[in-house]
C-alpha cells in the first residue's frame, strides 16, 4: 500500500470544527488502510508545548515547533492531520516551508465568527468578550484566513460528512493512489 505521505494542516477559529475534520478525515483514511496521526492541542499543548501561551511569539513558536514534528511523521510515511488555529499566514507559510510543499496541504475550515461565538462549545467565547480570556482569536487576536488555501471547508454549507468525502476526493491525487 504505496503512497505519497503528505501532512493535512487544518486552520480556523476556535469552534470552527478543524477537530471534527480532522478526526473524520482520519476515520475515512483508515478505511483505506492508510496510516495517519493527529496533531492537535491535546496531545502537543499538553505536553511538548507545555509553557507556550498565546502571545503572537508563543503562537509562532507552537505552530513552527508542530510543523517540525509533522515533518518526523512525514519521513516517517505517514499522513499527519494537524488541526491548529495557525492565525497567520506568515506562521502556516513557514509550516508550508518547513514540511515542504509537495507534501503540504492548507484546509481552511471557514466557519464566520459569529457563528463560532453563537455556539461557544466551550463558553470561551463570552469568556473572552469578558476579558477573562486575554489575546482570544477572533475577539482580542488576529485571524487571517487564508488567501489560497489548498481546499476550503464551509461548515454552514455542507455536513462533516460531504466536506470530508469531498476532502478525501481531493487527497486521493495527491495521495497518489
Ligand atoms: C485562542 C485559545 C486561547 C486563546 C485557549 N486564543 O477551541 P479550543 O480552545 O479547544 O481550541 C483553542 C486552542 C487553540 O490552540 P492552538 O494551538 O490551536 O492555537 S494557535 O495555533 O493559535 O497557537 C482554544 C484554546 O486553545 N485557547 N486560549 N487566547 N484559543
Amino acid at each position: 500500500n504505496q503512497h505519497q505521505s503528505l501532512v493535512v494542516w487544518f486552520t480556523g477559529l476556535s469552534g470552527s470544527g478543524k477537530s471534527t475534520m480532522a478526526n473524520r478525515l482520519e476515520k475515512r483514511l483508515f478505511r483505506e488502510g492508510i496510516s495517519t496521526y493527529s496533531l492537535d492541542g491535546d496531545n502537543i499543548r499538553s505536553g511538548l508545548n507545555k509553557g507556550l501561551g498565546f502571545s503572537r511569539e508563543d503562537r509562532h513558536e507552537n505552530n513552527r515547533r508542530i510543523a517540525e514534528v509533522a515533518k518526523l511523521f512525514v519521513d516517517a510515511g505517514i499522513v499527519t492531520v494537524a488541526a491548529f488555529i495557525s492565525p497567520l499566514e506568515e506562521d502556516r507559510e513557514q509550516a508550508k516551508d518547513i514540511i515542504g510543499k509537495e507534501n503540504f496541504v492548507e484546509v481552511f475550515v471557514n466557519t464566520p465568527l459569529e457563528v463560532c461565538e453563537e455556539r461557544d462549545v466551550k463558553g470561551f467565547y463570552e469568556k473572552a468578550r469578558k476579558g477573562e480570556i486575554k489575546n482570544f482569536t477572533g475577539i482580542s487576536s488576529p485571524y487571517e484566513p487564508p488567501e489560497n488555501p489548498d481546499f476550503e471547508i464551509k461548515t454552514v454549507e455542507e455536513s462533516a460528512e460531504e466536506a470530508i468525502e469531498r476532502l478525501y476526493q481531493f487527497l486521493q491525487q495527491k495521495l497518489k493512489l
